[in-house]
């Protein structure tokens, strides 16, 4: 984060310069004649060597930043495109297996539930939603309309854990473990379970970023 943040400061350093508008009229002058020499230099200048002139390298000073680098787990972009190790977004879909105890008999119901993931500068949320068959009417006592469970969290590497939220449209909520973790840069594995009340509730899938 720090690399990042110096990096978008350092086209800004000159006009950085407050009152020291002098030193600043100064170091203008000699591009007065030539006009666009700096664009110029940027075009063909590589001071680090790795291939990626400064108009396109995102750190022209770490040969292992570069447009085409290979990404590594350690909160800096490595291939310059914007985005720190996995940041972005993801969907897929969520497999959840729910079983609920009334009055002694157990039902048990499988849905299939839409989900999506953001993770962004060490930021991370997170929610799948299902709404179980209107035709059902054990689903809809049982499970409600609609049935969302939501986390957030810091996260830093590849993995995160911590409780997330279950709510129902018929009003009821309560905390449910959950897991994250991505096995690469772009597939994210989501596990969440709960048991609470008389309900037992499992639900994984794999979110992709696009
Ligand atoms: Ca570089
Ligand atoms: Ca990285
Ligand atoms: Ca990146």
């Amino acid at each position: 984060m720090l690399e990042l943040f110096l990096l978008a400061c350092r086209p800004g350093t000159i006009s950085l310069g407050g009152d020291d508008s002098s030193k600043e009229s100064m170091e203008d002058s000699p591009n007065e004649s030539g006009e666009d020499s700096s664009s110029n230099e940027s075009e063909t200048l590589d001071r680090d060597g790795d291939g990626a002139t400064a108009e396109v390298d995102c750190d022209d000073r770490d040969p292992d930043r570069h447009p085409g680098a290979t990404e590594v787990w350690d909160d800096v972009d490595q291939d310059c495109d914007g985005q720190v190790d996995a940041d972005g977004d993801y969907g897929g879909t969520v497999a959840v297996q729910a079983t609920a105890v009334y009055e002694g008999q157990a039902h048990r119901f499988s849905l299939s539930c839409p989900a999506v993931a953001q993770r962004q500068l060490g930021s991370l949320s997170w929610s799948w939603r299902c709404e179980p068959d209107p035709t059902d009417s054990w689903a809809q006592l049982l499970l409600g309309p609609g049935l969302e469970m939501v986390g957030s969290g810091t996260v830093s590497g590849s993995s995160w854990s911590g409780s997330a939220e279950l709510r129902s449209d018929s009003g009821w909520d309560t905390r449910a473990d959950a897991s994250l973790r991505w096995s690469d840069f772009e597939n994210l594995t989501l596990e969440a379970g709960m048991s609470a009340f008389s309900l037992e509730l499992a639900s994984s899938g794999t979110l992709r970023r696009p």
